[in-house]
């Protein structure tokens, strides 16, 4: 077993990944900016290294820094949370080649999930359900290119092989747009990402956003952990999310995780890791697989009771999965909502002091929060400050817990969307279950 760890991360996440650590007996060592000195978890960690100054360039994602902080402090492995270093191949290979462990994937896991063309080759060819298109890269062949869109009709989206969760795709809604719409595309490739490869898909005009959640010991034993609804999102950020997914049935939700396991199996997948979905009239279509913990994992946790950071630490000490497929039981339902520090009106970030903060309680509730009275809110990262997770034996009794939980729940001194997610869990529309990825955006035009 491992027996000292590293945090690369910061805010609820790291507190996260402490709290997995203490259970298991795990020393931690936090590292920070000089922004992040009061964090909660660098209080309560065994030991704590400034890595630099606030900008993230020159900190979290400054990965000499981290490593000479698991040197001087003789740590055997690093957790990266999300986001920041989590999904950076580059970095995986370079702790690894150091001498420590790398609490994730392989690095030549994250490189082909982080390739899109390469993800979409490998799910198809273990049988995973994947979105009409090109499968693989277009060319210089436009001729080829016209026909294929024409046979798989149009609207068709074109995707950038380096982009994901939003970033480098365009939507082509007929072909005298199409040539154009790829050149623009790739241009902006080759500049955002330093890859110029795109990719077509069929859009799909109104589906649902479904992620199913796998573990793998890294030895080809692989288990999944049941899906999640994702799709209230505004500008592809997650606001409210579900487990299970509402709606679905039980045969289609099966039938598409057991391809999940069978391309986790293949590739001897090794950590906790998501497959992406589309969702729509009744069928699943494989888009992105994300090679870390992801902010939601706690719906997933509620329904199954297993902790996913705690199964991450274990694999990377060398342990197998603590539960088969068969363990694995979905009881009753979860939400998640996701608190940030922004205005309500113009969604930028409003950092500051939280004069006072009070959570929630309750039957069925969870706050995973670095917030505390007195704490002040950075402005140099993300405004996710509290993550409010219900769990009931029904939806119903999730959401209701959900509404009181909100109720309950005080932050003075920053603004923050609690009166959005107020709003969203006495939705009418919301609360029967299954809107699409445009319901948000839509909800809030109106
Ligand atoms: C799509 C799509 C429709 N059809 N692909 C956006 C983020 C990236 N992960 C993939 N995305 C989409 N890909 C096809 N073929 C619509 C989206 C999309 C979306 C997906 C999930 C959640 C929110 C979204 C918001 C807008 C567009």
């Amino acid at each position: 077993m491992l027996e000292k760890i590293l945090i690369a991360n910061r805010g609820e996440i790291a507190l996260r990944v402490l709290r997995a650590c203490k259970e298991l007996g795990i020393k931690t060592v936090a590292v920070h900016s000089t922004a992040d000195k009061d964090l909660m978890h660098v209080r309560l960690s065994d030991e704590s290294v400034c890595i630099g100054p606030p900008s993230p360039t020159e900190s979290y994602l400054n990965i000499p820094a981290i490593i000479s902080a698991m040197e001087v402090t003789d740590a055997d492995a690093v957790h990266p949370g999300y986001g920041f270093l989590s999904e950076n191949a580059d970095f995986a290979e370079q702790v690894e080649n150091s001498g420590f462990i790398f609490i994730g994937p392989q690095a030549e896991t994250i490189r082909q999930m982080g390739d899109k063309v390469s993800a979409i080759k490998i799910m198809r060819e273990a049988g995973v359900p994947t979105v009409p298109g090109s499968n693989g890269p277009l060319n210089d062949d436009n001729n080829r290119t016209l026909h294929l869109a024409r046979e798989i009709g149009y609207p068709v989206i074109i995707k950038a092989a380096a982009g994901g969760g939003g970033r480098g795709m365009r939507v082509v809604h007929n072909e005298a747009a199409l040539l154009k719409a790829i050149y623009v595309t790739q241009t902006e490739a080759k500049s955002f990402f330093g890859d110029g490869t795109v990719y077509l898909e069929k859009f799909l005009e109104n589906p649902r956003h479904v992620e199913i959640q796998v573990i793998g010991d890294g030895q080809g034993n692989a288990i999944h952990l049941g899906d999640r609804d994702c799709s209230l999102q505004r500008r592809h950020q997650k606001v409210l999310e579900e487990a299970p997914a509402p709606g679905i049935p039980d045969e289609i939700r099966n039938a598409v995780a057991e391809t999940c396991i069978q391309a986790c199996k293949n590739m001897k997948y090794r950590g906790a890791g998501t497959l992406e979905f589309l969702y729509q009239d009744e069928s699943f279509y494989f888009i992105e697989m994300n090679t870390r913990v992801q902010v939601e994992h706690p719906v997933t946790e509620m329904v199954t009771g297993v902790d996913i950071v705690k199964e991450q630490l274990r694999i990377a000490g060398g342990e197998p999965l603590s539960l088969t497929q068969e363990d694995v039981k979905i009881s009753g339902h979860a939400f998640e909502c996701r608190i940030n520090a922004e205005d309500p009106n113009s969604f930028l970030p409003s950092p500051g002091l939280v004069k006072m903060f009070h959570a929630p309680g309750g039957p069925g509730i969870r706050v995973d929060s670095h917030l505390y009275s007195g704490y002040k809110v950075p402005p140099y990262y993300d405004s996710l400050i509290a993550k409010l997770i219900s769990h009931g034996n029904s939806r119903e009794q999730a959401l209701m817990r959900m509404q009181i939980a909100l109720d309950e729940m005080l932050i003075d001194g920053i603004k923050s969307n609690t009166a959005l997610q107020r709003d969203l869990v006495r939705d009418a529309e919301f609360q029967k279950g299954g809107v699409n990825i445009h319901y948000l955006e839509h909800k809030l035009n109106s």
